[in-house]
């Protein structure tokens, strides 16, 4: 068994959304190890997206991430990271596949409904930086 990453972003939370994605993930076979919903300040944010602190959508992302409550979710399962990614579908709606969480719930590249960890080193980072191992169920 596998841990990784989502976010139920800003706009997926905010259109009560939320629900349906966790009941798409929970057919897709994760189970739930620890959830919460918090409203990102800027410099969590911004800390989350480093990686991304030269690109031109920066500012515009990090303004998104914070305009409303958001919901990190540690999901466990098989192969979990990558079949997260398949899941969720590409980071540009109009290129993500038919039946994935952003072809259905997302509306552009950027207010594009879940994060998802691309690499299980990230998963283990991205998870640390929301729950403390108290707050996660053990992993199986
Ligand atoms: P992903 O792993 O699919 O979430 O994509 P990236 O890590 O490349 O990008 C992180 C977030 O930055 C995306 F979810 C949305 C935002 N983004 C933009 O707003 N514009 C871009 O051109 C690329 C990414």
């Amino acid at each position: 068994m596998e841990t990784t990453l989502t976010i139920l972003k800003p706009d997926t939370v905010a259109a009560g959304n939320a629900g349906k994605v966790l009941a798409l993930l929970e057919e897709k076979g994760f189970t739930i190890r620890g959830i919460k919903v918090m409203h990102l300040t800027e410099d969590q944010a911004k800390a989350f997206y480093a990686v991304h602190k030269e690109r031109p959508f920066y500012a515009s992302l990090v303004e998104f991430m914070t305009e409303g409550p958001v919901m990190p979710v540690a999901l466990e399962r098989d192969n979990a990271v990558a079949y997260l990614r398949e899941v969720m579908g590409a980071t540009d709606v109009s290129q993500a596949a038919e039946g994935t969480v952003r072809a259905l719930y997302g509306t552009s590249i950027e207010r594009n409904a879940i994060h998802g960890s691309d690499s299980a080193e990230n998963a283990a980072i991205e998870t640390a930086f929301f729950f403390s191992t108290s707050e996660l169920i053990a992993a199986v």
